[in-house]
């Protein structure tokens, strides 16, 4: 990781969904991991959906991190036209509350998967540490990283108090 060029992408439909996809951005920087993020709309912006999701391999890009709310066609169509992973982050719509945005994401027919999370801040949280974890399978430093991330973790959840 020493060039800084960007192992992760990290794409969103909106600047709207942008509250709850920093969440993947702030565990990448927590991680150290390059990645560069941006609004790629697929409804809006297909030319330019077209044109990254066909340059991310050669790019250098290890996973794609997109979300999308509503009817989120983003990931789908991406993980169509490339082969790196794809990890689908559905946002809360404003009517559905983003179980339609989960649906779309996560019912790709057999033979192009989109990796799809939960629903909002926690599923872009996760499929940050999943980009995490996909490219700690060749970086031991960062793996080293992430197994100290899980061991605070335990540490923070025994040293809870309840109020009782
Ligand atoms: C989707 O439509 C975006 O991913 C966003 O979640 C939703 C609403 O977009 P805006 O109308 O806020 O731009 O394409």
């Amino acid at each position: 990781m020493s060039d800084n060029k960007p192992l992760v992408g990290i794409i969103m439909g909106s600047s709207s969904d942008w509250d709850v996809m920093k969440n993947a951005v702030d565990m990448l920087k927590q991680f150290g991991v390059p990645y560069e993020a941006q609004v790629i709309s697929a409804h809006r912006m297909p030319d330019e959906m077209y044109a990254y999701a066909k340059s991310a391999r050669a790019r250098g890009l290890r996973a794609i991190i997109a979300g999308a709310g509503g009817a989120a066609h983003l990931p789908g169509m991406v993980a169509a036209m490339t082969i790196v992973p794809v990890l689908g982050v559905p946002v809360p719509s404003k009517y559905l509350r983003g179980e339609d945005s989960l649906l779309s994401i996560v019912q790709m027919p057999k033979g192009v998967p989109v990796s799809t999370f939960a629903i909002g801040e926690a599923g872009a949280a996760n499929a940050g540490l999943t980009a995490v974890a996909i490219i700690a399978t060749t970086d031991d430093a960062l793996a080293a990283k992430l197994e100290e991330f899980r061991v605070s973790q335990t540490a923070a959840a025994k040293a809870m108090v309840l109020p009782v």
